[in-house]
């Protein structure tokens, strides 16, 4: 992969940057498009992709949509859901975003403050007769509980959707997180582990839907180009798809060295006494996300403005909670969610980013503290 020009003393460092092939490799990959003059509609390219990714994780039906957010949103339609969908309140707005555009509501529930995922123990007292659907999130790629949420799910008769954006990767009992529920959404963006610049997937075990989630990315056709159902355009194009082959030749190799990373911070910040990590309970993470949970807010701000300083710029991934969005949703209390959100800050780590650097950074958080 490139050692892109972050590396230099003086630039600045960001909470992320895309893990990039070399472009020769992206190059060579792209002549096939320029040959063909293929460039959409499910190419070739689209379906080396899925295939790769299928057999990788080992996983049944996989489609490359336009991105996380939409995978979502044709999730939802696939499950022909409408009411209410349990979710958490911890979470980036998209989540939020894709139950509304498909006419769904959403309704918070509380995090659990270890693992900052949904807290299965305060599902059930938020399901109503209205309810259709839970939608957890594995946040920075934190395996949920899956194993609660599915009894919960079955008691209840609910489909499970996993806002999986974060999760490539992750694991429960050594196999992939994107096996459970009945659909899975993953996000394929220049931020996140493995990227194709903008893109995402839906996964599922059911042919059923796999099919119907096949149509509706493709405005509702059929394969005789029969209009079958109420779709949109969900496609992914072939120069998306050339850029996530380039790519994913190297997963491997990124996954092992954001887990090094990610160890690399942990050990540095460690017996620090005014700051704890998101704790892993379920599996095992992707370390896409390097999370530090502060004492305070105003310590989180100290720590932000020193590192800023320093031209190095974490994000407040995620705050608000969104259950306090009160311009886009009806406010309820998340009282775990709403503090917890004001005190995360999640650090820079990505593929070139140098160890030298990690520790930096992690030396700038122990003098603040
Ligand atoms: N569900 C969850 C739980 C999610 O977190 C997300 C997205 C979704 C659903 C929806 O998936 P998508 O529809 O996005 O596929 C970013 C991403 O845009 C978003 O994908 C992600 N989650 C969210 C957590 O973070 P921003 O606004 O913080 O990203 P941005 O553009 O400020 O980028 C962060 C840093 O990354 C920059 O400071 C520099 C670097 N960067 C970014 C881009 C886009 C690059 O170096 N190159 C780039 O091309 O939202």
């Amino acid at each position: 992969m490139t050692l892109n020009h972050m590396l230099k003393e003086n630039n600045p460092i960001y909470v992320t940057m895309p893990s990039l092939a070399p472009l020769e490799e992206y190059t060579e990959i792209l002549q096939g498009v320029w040959q063909s003059g293929i460039l959409t509609h499910n190419g070739p390219l689209v379906n080396r992709l899925e295939g790769q990714l299928k057999s990788k994780l080992c996983l049944d039906h996989l489609k490359l949509v336009s991105n996380g957010t939409i995978a979502l949103q044709m999730a939802i339609k696939a499950l022909d859901l409408k009411g209410e969908i349990v979710t958490t309140a911890f979470t980036w707005i998209a989540t939020v975003s894709a139950i509304k555009w498909e006419g769904c509501t959403p309704v918070f529930v509380d995090i659990d403050p270890d693992t900052l995922n949904i807290d299965p123990t305060k599902i059930e007292a938020m399901i109503t007769k209205n309810t259709v659907a839970i939608m957890p999130v594995h946040v920075f790629g934190n395996p949920c509980d899956v194993e609660a949420i599915e009894n919960i799910a079955q008691k209840h008769g609910l489909k499970v959707i996993y806002d999986a954006a974060h999760a490539i990767g992750s694991t429960w009992q050594e196999e992939s997180i994107l096996r459970w529920g009945d659909i899975n959404a993953i996000s394929l963006h220049a931020t996140k582990l493995l990227n194709t610049g903008e893109g995402g997937a839906c996964i599922t075990s059911s042919e059923h839907l796999a099919k119907r989630l096949e149509r509706i990315r493709f405005f509702g056709h059929n394969d005789e180009k029969a209009i079958v159902e109420d779709g949109f355009n969900g496609k992914l194009t072939e120069v998306h798809a050339a850029l996530g082959l380039a790519n994913f030749k190297y997963y491997d190799e990124v996954l092992l060295d954001r887990k090094r990373k990610y160890e690399l911070y942990k050990e540095s910040l460690t017996e620090m006494s005014k700051i704890r990590f998101q704790v892993v309970k379920h599996g095992e993470s992707n370390y896409s996300y390097f999370s530090i949970i502060l004492d305070s807010e105003n310590l989180l701000l100290k720590v932000e403005k020193e590192l800023n300083s320093h031209n190095i710029f974490p994000r407040r991934y995620f705050y608000p909670s969104v259950n306090m969005l009160n311009n886009v949703v009806e406010y309820s209390s998340c009282p775990v969610s709403e503090d917890l959100s004001k005190r995360i800050l999640c650090l820079p780590l990505y593929w070139s980013l140098e160890t030298e650097q990690v520790r930096r950074i992690a030396e700038i958080i122990r003098k603040v503290l």
